[in-house]
């Protein structure tokens, strides 16, 4: 449905980078509607769960010391698919995969500085949206841009 949420996230080194500008403007001009946006210094414990299925995989350590290297900012956008389009938008997750006009296929060349992150399924994005944002700041507005999107 067209109330479909997930979470984006632009990682240290996108913020360093000065890419926020850039990722948001390509969820934005796609059409989906940002309703919770925030920057922050990730907690280790939030990342923790943030990342709980991967805490036996060897690049875990490493992974959690670059997420903690800066600030993040973390966003929730909803719309059709959200989900599934994010992660076309994002590109795979190691970017020499990543093809040339999505967001790691533009800008990043390695695993592990890959930019940002988007949520994998609609389940995953219901959860991390909850450990990532209160509900009462998500801004829950019919938009009056709906027509134009949808119909
Ligand atoms: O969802 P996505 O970010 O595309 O990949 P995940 O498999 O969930 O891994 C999360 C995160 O971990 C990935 O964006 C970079 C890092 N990582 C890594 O540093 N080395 C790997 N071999 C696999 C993942
Ligand atoms: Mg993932």
């Amino acid at each position: 449905g067209i109330k479909e949420r997930t979470l984006v996230a632009v990682k240290p080194d996108g913020v360093q980078r000065r890419l926020i500008g850039e990722i948001i403007k390509r969820f934005e001009q796609r059409g989906f509607r940002l309703v919770g946006l925030k920057m922050l210094q990730a907690p280790e414990k939030l990342l923790a769960q943030h990342y709980v299925l991967l805490q036996k995989k060897p690049f875990y350590s490493s992974l959690l010391h670059y997420m903690t290297s800066g600030p993040v900012v973390a966003m929730v956008w909803e719309g059709h698919n959200v989900v599934r389009s994010s992660r076309m938008l994002v590109g795979d997750t190691d970017p020499a995969g990543a093809a040339p006009g999505t967001i790691r296929g533009d800008f990043s060349v390695h695993i592990s500085r890959n930019v940002v992150h988007a949520s994998d399924s609609v389940q995953g994005a219901e959860k991390e949206i909850s450990l990532w944002f209160q509900s009462a700041e998500l801004i829950d507005l019919e938009g009056c841009d709906h027509s134009n999107i949808y119909h």
